[in-house]
């Protein structure tokens, strides 16, 4: 039977970048509530807001000092009830991030921890003693740096998977599970509608905490392969499906960074018994540098044979044993149109489109990110003070200044093509000042274009790419193809260096999906029977027997 969540479109909101609404230059919770009627607008049925606590905001929140209060950046408990009530008044359900591989070092529970060995808050947090007077192993964060922070107090280092500011939680001690679990039934009788999870295939980590591989001249070895999908992951998800999530009718997906199919199947078992879905990385790392020491950090295009392949096995491996979510966006990562489309004038819309086309007429549940249904496209990072991001300023710092890796120019050329702010640069209302998102200075430097890309302008024109997506969640609503049907890679689709064609098919809808990833024309023939309608293009006017650049075909058969 099919769960409400799988015929479900959800939107992305990243508080602090959607809508400001006094002047502060920072979005916030009422800015939220005057745009709910955009949302609604574009057929969406759940909205997922990044972290909206109270943090210390070194980590764009995730970072969180205290679980069940707002931050005050954003507004008040009252203003979220408020959001909450109107969007549900609309339709519209609510998840909130979930953030518990770690918390802030200003929380409570961390300032506690760290005050003595024998504190009883002690093993909330994963404290070792110095091995030869180093590190407990090589391990590096994943914001540069080692993964250990000596505490003088103490005398001992604490692991952060991330930044310093971010202790991992010990997941190991039940305490720890308990006081999530708790949390978690607390935002449930809040009345909110699921919970996106960060991180959290990080939360069991390996007895003895063991080296990891580490590359050849690279400053640490790789703890986050070790740690990933550890021993004790899935008991703890089925404690707490137990304990919180089974009670509620939520849409649930964890991040699994480092997920492979076969770990996928488990957290998202279609017996229910864990999470709905995962958020896979395999697609967003095709275009990572050769260099191991550089990681993300790159201008590579993926080529299109990998990343279809890629899909076409997640699209296979995972039906009937568990369920996919489908994205090419969010807040960590750049814009799509500029990665895997072509972001110029000419191109932008019609490679937008093809795009959206290509991943919403697959299985699996998408999400959309804030301004990709208007093709808002990645930024420009001239001087390193343009850069925002503790994610990428820490890269500059390894690897240009400590280790020598790589020129500051051409890592900043980099940061264009991977920096996280490219995503987080202030959505684009109209071409007024700041773009209609703030009257005050924006916290994080508008995208150059807003006064050609923007809400006002995409709902002005029925050609949009607003309204394409539109179409494509009615038309998720409407087929049930779109869900249930299986998918196939058209005959010999698998060798084509610019197509990709694939079919979808239930006992009684064919589904023909056909998306040109080249700026070139090309002549293909996939034998269409007469009866296959033509529902969906992103090209107006008269069909050419030829695919025109960036075209992308959608025909039924019924
Ligand atoms: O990201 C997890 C993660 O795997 C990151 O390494 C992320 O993929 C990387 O920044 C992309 O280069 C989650 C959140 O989505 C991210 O915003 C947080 O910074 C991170 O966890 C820590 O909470
Ligand atoms: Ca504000």
């Amino acid at each position: 039977m099919t769960k409400w969540w799988q015929k479900a479109v959800v939107y992305q909101v990243y508080p602090r970048s959607f809508q400001d609404s006094n002047g502060d230059g920072i979005g916030d919770l009422p800015g939220i509530i005057q745009r709910l009627p955009y949302i609604k607008k574009l057929g969406v049925d759940v909205i997922w807001l990044n972290p909206i606590y109270k943090t210390s905001n070194v980590d764009g929140g995730y970072d969180i000092s205290d679980y069940q209060a707002i931050n005050p950046d954003f507004g008040t408990m009252t203003d979220f009830k408020k959001l909450l009530a109107q969007a549900h008044q609309m339709g519209l359900k609510i998840m909130l991030d979930l953030v518990v591989n770690h918390s802030s070092s200003e929380h409570p529970w961390f300032i506690e921890s760290r005050q003595s060995k024998d504190n009883p808050h002690r093993d909330f947090y994963i404290w070792r003693d110095p091995v030869n007077g180093h590190e407990p192993n090589n391990w590096g964060s994943f914001f540069s740096g080692p993964a250990w922070t000596y505490d003088t107090k103490t005398q001992q280092y604490y692991l952060h998977l991330f930044a310093k500011e971010q202790p991992d939680l010990n997941w190991a001690n039940p305490q720890v599970r308990q006081a999530v679990f708790k949390m978690m039934n607390w935002w449930a009788k809040q009345g909110i509608d699921g919970f996106r999870m960060d991180v959290i295939s990080l939360l069991s980590k390996p007895d003895g905490l063991p080296d990891g591989p580490q590359a050849p001249n690279a400053p640490y070895g790789d703890g986050g392969s070790l740690v990933a999908n550890g021993k004790h992951e899935h008991e703890y998800l089925r404690e707490m499906n137990q304990q919180v999530l089974s009670k509620y009718d939520w849409i649930t997906v964890g991040e699994t960074a480092g997920v492979t199919i076969d770990q996928a199947a488990k957290y998202a078992n279609l017996d229910g018994n864990e999470l709905n879905m995962v958020f896979q990385f395999e697609h967003m790392g095709l275009d990572n540098n050769r260099d191991p020491r550089l990681g993300k950090w790159s201008d590579q295009k993926a080529t299109l044979t990998a990343l279809r392949a890629n899909l076409t096995k997640w699209q296979q491996k995972l039906a009937n044993r568990a369920w996919n979510s489908l994205y090419w966006n969010n807040h960590d990562q750049p814009r799509v149109v500029s990665r895997f489309g072509n972001d110029s004038p000419q191109y932008r819309v019609l490679s937008a489109k093809m795009l959206a086309t290509m991943l919403h007429c697959m299985q699996g549940t998408p999400y959309i990110y804030q301004g990709e249904e208007l093709g808002m496209t990645n930024t420009h990072f001239a001087t390193l003070d343009d850069v925002v991001d503790v994610e990428a300023r820490n890269a500059y710092h390894e690897l240009v200044d400590q280790e020598k890796i790589i020129s500051g120019q051409k890592l900043l050329r980099y940061f264009d093509a991977k920096s996280r702010d490219n995503a987080r640069t202030p959505m684009q209302w109209n071409d007024q000042k700041n773009a209609g998102f703030s009257s005050g200075k924006p916290w994080l430097q508008l995208n150059a274009n807003y006064q050609q890309i923007n809400a006002a302008a995409a709902l002005a024109d029925p050609n949009s790419i607003f309204y394409f997506y539109q179409q494509l969640i009615k038309l998720r609503h409407n087929l049930a193809v779109i869900t249930d049907g299986d998918f196939q890679l058209v005959k010999d689709n698998d060798q084509d260096p610019a197509v990709f064609a694939y079919t979808r098919r239930n006992s009684d809808q064919q589904l023909l999906v056909i998306c040109n990833f080249t700026d070139q024309t090309l002549e293909r023939d996939y034998s269409l029977v007469p009866e296959a309608k033509l529902i969906l293009q992103n090209y107006q006017g008269k069909m050419t027997t030829s695919l025109r650049p960036y075209e992308a075909r959608v025909y039924l058969t019924d």
